[in-house]
């Protein structure tokens, strides 16, 4: 940013002098342009440059103080006429680093603690939105809405109208390596060390970047096996650039220590013992935690139940939503998916002969949409939810759907007695719709 004090060139509106001086600057310089371009009002870009326009409006032009409080942005909205220059002098009064960013590219910069800067955001003819681009900070809720008066009808897109672009035609065309849905059985072993490693990276879905945090490089994370008795060592080693941590539902312990937040670089361990059966998710648990699990940090422990019969095939299909771009997670998702992409197997149906039972163990890990789960020509001859049987198998009785809220683990069996195509689904049919869908194919 320049440092003049000139009055002559627009330039200085991004100087560093005080807002009483800036101010007075700005109104010369607007006296200035008026009288001497008649009819012609400079337009001023975030870089502060002066470009000749012909919008009839004078450029007015607005400061105003904006605080870094904790993980927001105080006040967290600014209200504007529509062609105003509006200028923010940020002050950071928080622990951590951070910026404004604006989606013209206009950026204070790392502003450290206890620091100030000044920020061209330029003229402002339209709804939008600001924010601080340190990774997670945005979905912890450092945005600046920026609304402009009497426009509230075309506001700014928000995340939500980029995931709408993504139709189903690309979600079920999306060739993402295939998520092996096969379970192993447990190891003998009663003690188990487990080393969860927490990465972030970006990814393409249907087109689209897509921000996908993890444990150990993939969504879910990797299933932990055991029985009742069993004790859990788990080394998380957090290698991304934000804070994560984590919540093992299967084991009692204060939350305190245990599901601290991890700091980027740095490794904790969690213990638990296996004291009840059941399929338990584990999530992230960052705040906030709806984004983390979102954004794919989930997986789960299954805990065997003592009175398992045996079956042909295991899966695990664990349920989510689906965070896109650099959005948090939505009451009602776009795109939601068995282990984590939506329709893979759809595009990889699972093969099963017919007669052969399978058991499904599924694990909702939301964040937010329920799951109903429902295999198309098929019932329900066995099935285990939280703790407790509603089908034995071979009772003569069966069930038509398994309902899990989010947070809720079971598992469904089916005997499959004609060939055919079978869709597992969500029968929240519009999520279904939305990438909730496997298939399996029985052959004779
Ligand atoms: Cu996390």
């Amino acid at each position: 940013m320049s440092t003049s004090t000139s009055a002559s060139t627009p330039a200085s509106l991004s100087s560093h002098v005080g807002a009483a001086i800036a101010t007075i600057s700005v109104i010369v310089i607007a006296l200035l342009a008026v009288t001497l371009t008649p009819g012609r009002t400079p337009a001023l870009t975030s870089e502060g440059a002066s470009t000749a326009s012909s919008a009839a409006a004078a450029t007015r032009t607005q400061e105003v103080d904006v605080t870094v409080k904790g993980m927001s942005f105080v006040p967290d909205t600014i209200d504007v006429s529509p062609g105003t220059h509006l200028i923010v002098n940020l002050t950071n009064t928080g622990a951590l680093a951070h910026d404004l960013t604006t989606p013209s590219g206009a950026s204070s910069g790392l502003v450290a603690p206890g620091e100030k800067a000044r920020v061209d955001m330029g003229v402002i003819q339209e709804s939008t939105q600001a924010w601080c681009s340190v990774a997670g900070h945005r979905q912890m809720g450092m945005t600046l809405d920026i609304r402009v008066r009497g426009s509230e009808g075309d506001s700014r897109q928000s995340g939500h109208a980029d995931a709408s672009r993504i139709g189903m035609e690309a979600l079920l065309e999306d060739d993402h390596p295939l998520v092996t849905p096969m379970l192993d059985a447990a190891e003998a072993s009663s003690h188990h060390r487990v080393e969860l490693t927490m990465t972030e990276r970006e990814e393409r879905l249907a087109g689209h970047a897509r921000a996908v945090w993890t444990f150990n490089d993939r969504v879910p994370g990797p299933t932990l096996r055991g029985k009742v008795g069993d004790t859990f060592e788990v080394v998380l080693h957090n290698r991304g650039t934000m804070e994560h941590g984590v919540d093992f539902h299967a084991g009692e312990v204060s939350p305190d220590e245990a599901m601290k937040p991890i700091p980027p670089g740095t490794s904790h361990t969690y213990r638990f013992t296996a004291t009840h059966p059941g399929i338990w998710l584990y999530h992230c648990s960052s705040h906030p935690m709806s984004a983390h699990i979102a954004h794919g940090m989930f997986g789960a422990v299954i805990i065997d139940p003592p009175d398992l019969g045996d079956v042909d095939h295991e899966y695990l299909m664990a349920y989510s939503d689906l965070a896109l771009g650099d959005e948090g997670a939505q009451m009602t998702p776009d795109v939601v998916a068995f282990n984590g992409y939506p329709f893979q197997y759809v595009r990889h149906p699972l093969q099963v002969t017919v007669g052969q039972t399978v058991r499904i163990w599924s694990v909702n890990a939301g964040p937010n949409s329920p799951l109903s789960l429902h295999v198309v020509g098929a019932h329900l001859t066995g099935t285990w939810k939280e703790g407790e049987w509603g089908v034995r198998p071979g009772s003569g009785i069966a069930s038509q759907a398994m309902e899990l809220a989010p947070a809720q683990g079971g598992f469904v069996e089916v005997t499959f007695h004609e060939p055919g195509t079978y869709n597992l689904v969500n029968h929240v049919m519009s999520y279904a719709e939305r990438g909730a869908k496997a298939q399996f194919v029985v052959t004779e």
